[in-house]
């Protein structure tokens, strides 16, 4: 199947309230260059990070349950480019690294009007959502996230590139019925390929509308809840983080009546009060 794909603008100096209002409003991604300049994390390298946190062991998930090993060796593994090395995803770097939280301050100003860390908002969800969870990958080049997915809840995240580069594949989510959702999980995509489309399997692809971005050092994407997926160019380390404002508040109602009575009951008044007071709250930037 031929494949064109959509680009995703690449913006420097880019002013918050042009932020707020041409990409969380208007639902559109954007890599955004300068946002971390100020960040210590930019100066990483596998030795830094060996010496700084290189004998914390760290759990993660692999195909067959989940290891703990030191961060140092995983670290060596990963950037050996060993075929077996893991996958590094989703870890908590305040739990697991806490040492590093100093090199990954003060948060990018897109992103300081995070509903997520609003003092309202509970630090135990009944779900994986940790409030205020900075979570870090680190990939080996020519490794792929393993599915096409959309994140719960209607989230939208942050993509801070530390080291390397990865390429990220976007659909806007009303492409969501061209994209094959599993029976299983509605949120994660059957198709798996995205470098040889399957036309015979998925003939509905076609009209969805593909997104492709490299990001490299530097580099902050933000993804407005839209179903994604990566493949590491070289090898890699970013820092992802969930963002909720205004824009993704009815989503989030909705996904989480949806996820039935407990939701509907408990969750959904809650977070209806937590929008309210954020709405009327004193804000820096008008949303
Ligand atoms: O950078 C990656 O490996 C992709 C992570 C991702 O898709 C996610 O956290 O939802």
């Amino acid at each position: 199947m031929s494949q064109r794909f959509h680009t995703v603008p690449i913006k420097a100096n880019l002013s918050n309230e042009e932020f707020l209002h041409e990409h969380v409003l208007a639902s559109k991604p954007v890599v955004i260059k300068g946002a971390l300049t100020t960040w210590n994390a930019m100066k990483w390298t596998p030795a830094s990070l060996k010496t700084k946190v290189g004998t914390r062991p760290v759990s993660y998930r692999t195909e067959n349950g989940p290891k703990t090993a030191p961060f140092g060796e995983l670290v060596d593994s990963i950037f050996s480019g060993a075929a077996d090395a893991p996958y590094l995803r989703n870890i908590n770097v305040a739990e697991q690294l806490p040492e590093l939280v100093e090199d990954i301050t003060p948060e990018p100003i897109y992103s300081r009007d995070n509903w997520r860390s609003h003092a309202l908002m509970p630090s135990q969800w009944p779900v994986a959502v940790k409030k205020n969870a900075y979570e870090l990958f680190v990939s080996r080049a020519a490794a792929s996230f393993p599915y096409l997915h959309i994140d719960y809840w209607g989230m939208s995240g942050f993509f801070a590139q530390l080291c390397g580069e990865k390429e990220v594949i976007l659909f806007p989510p009303d492409d969501a019925p061209n994209l094959y959702p599993t029976a299983k999980d509605p949120l994660v995509s059957e198709i798996t390929n995205f470098d040889d489309l399957d036309g015979h399997r998925f003939p509905k692809l076609k009209d969805a509308r593909q997104h492709r971005v490299t990001i490299g050092p530097g580099d902050l994407l933000y993804n407005p809840a839209w179903w994604h997926t990566t493949k590491t160019t070289q090898t890699a380390i970013t820092l992802i983080w969930a963002y909720w404002n205004r824009h993704e508040w009815t989503h989030l109602l909705a996904a989480v009546r949806a996820v039935g009575l407990r939701g509907r009951l408990l969750l959904a008044p809650y977070l209806k009060f937590v929008g309210l007071c954020n709405r009327y709250a004193p804000r820096t930037v008008a949303a």
